[in-house]
């Protein structure tokens, strides 16, 4: 009896101990697409594909193999040699150059509550002018700093092409897309800045916006489109934050969504003082790698968008692997600072496992800087971010949209890297 009661309790202990490796095996299953998404998509949007097994075989570019062949196995070759070739490859081919023209730049306060948020927060309001040979234009950036802060605190740009539609502007709705009063009681400063108000989102052959105030003379294949006029957008926001005192100036991250995503990791690309990109379900033309063709590509990025990349992207629209970068080297372009790409479960448009492969593929150049380890080859499961040093991503379940069940997954990635 007593020998009996032992064995069941045993059994039981193993049985239990099974069934949990059972059920965290089955949590710990890899992401993969619904095949009812995919079915569905397929069916609405037969161009595309959705399907994992239609994907063609591709050979990426090599991020740490220099133009003339030079193996790049050190920090010092990366940064002298590799990242100015990629730089200037995705600055010819994919996003367009900046004119160097010259320009002055003028900060107006244009209001500050030092009660806001119930007294937790700093409002401030600033205008942002833009002048060069007797043109300018303004936009405008909000920021919200933490009251009672001992020292400066971290903070996040939140780059913003939708910020006022005549009605409520989406940050200010209270719906987690830019969750202040959240980020204000984790330590965190929010700066977000008016995209549309810089430039236009839309095709207007670059007579609005910042386009015409810097562009002189002819616009050559290379020339800046509006992606690369948001990103410039984001660091004239920086420069005015790091005149900010409560706002630590080395860690600032810079956040987008969508096409701002793609925005996000362009000027975290080219401005080495963010500390921190996060692109949020970036898809084609931001994290998903392009040779994939999985969701959109960048065909169709070119006829829908023609405004948002340079002339020359054109000639890789159903020509993909002729294409000297794909999207891991912009990521790349990042190290040895931090990094963070997430998805949604039901938006295969921006291809989630293209986007987790390109950060993958950068880890070797994080590597170099002793800032990754490794991360595992295939998808992470639903809602579980992983971390490698300054790498970070998640799939959230889920539509299309940055909500806060996303910037919790950020600020917990910004607490390890930025505090
Ligand atoms: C879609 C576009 C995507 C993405 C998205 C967005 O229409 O195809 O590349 O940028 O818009 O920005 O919400």
């Amino acid at each position: 009896m007593k020998l009996n009661s032992t064995f069941k309790c045993i059994a039981g202990i193993f049985l239990l101990c099974l069934s949990t490796l059972i059920t965290s095996g089955q949590e710990e299953k890899s992401w993969n697409a619904d095949i009812k998404i995919v079915e569905r998509l397929s069916k609405d949007g037969p161009l595309f594909n959705y399907y994992e097994n239609k994907v063609p075989s591709f050979t990426l570019p090599e991020a740490l193999v220099s133009q003339k062949g030079i193996k790049i196995v050190t920090p010092d070759l990366w940064n002298t040699v590799r990242r100015p070739e990629i730089l200037e490859l995705f600055r010819k081919n994919v996003f367009g150059r900046v004119p160097d023209s010259k320009y002055t730049e003028t900060f107006k306060l244009l209001s500050i509550d030092k009660n806001a948020l119930d007294g937790k927060a700093t409002k401030k309001e600033v205008e942002i002018r833009i002048e060069s040979d007797g043109k300018s234009l303004t936009f405008n950036l909000i920021i919200f700093s933490p009251n009672n802060i001992k020292q400066p605190v971290p903070a996040f740009l939140l780059i913003d092409p939708w910020f006022s539609d005549g009605k409520t502007p989406r940050w200010n709705q209270d719906n987690g897309y830019w969750p202040i009063k959240e980020a204000i009681a984790r330590g965190y400063g929010m700066a977000i800045y008016d995209a549309a108000l810089l430039d236009p989102d839309n095709f207007d052959n670059f007579k609005n916006g910042i386009h015409p105030i810097l562009d002189k003379g002819s616009r050559p294949d290379d020339a800046w489109g509006t992606l690369a006029a948001w990103a410039w957008g984001a660091s004239r926001c920086l420069d005015f934050l790091i005149t900010e005192k409560s706002i630590a100036h080395d860690k600032i991250a810079v956040v987008g969504h969508s096409r701002a995503g793609k925005t996000a990791l362009w000027a975290g690309a080219s401005d080495t003082r963010f500390a921190l990109v996060i692109s949020n379900e970036s898809g084609a033309g931001g994290a998903a790698l392009a040779r994939r063709r999985y969701g959109e590509t960048v065909a169709r990025l070119n006829s829908v968008f023609p405004h948002w990349f340079c002339s020359n992207y054109n000639k890789y629209s159903n020509n993909e692997d002729a294409m000297p970068v794909d999207m891991h080297m912009l990521l790349a372009l990042v190290a040895p600072r931090a990094v963070y790409v997430d998805c949604a479960d039901e938006d295969l448009w921006g291809d989630p496992h293209g986007s987790y492969l390109s950060l993958y593929n950068a880890v070797p150049v994080f590597k170099l800087f002793g800032k990754a380890s490794a991360l595992p080859e295939s998808m992470p499961p639903l809602n579980k971010p992983v971390i490698s040093g300054n790498l970070g991503f998640h799939i959230r379940d889920g539509a299309h949209n940055l909500t806060l069940k996303d910037w919790n997954w950020f600020m917990d990635f910004a607490d390890k890297i930025l505090k």
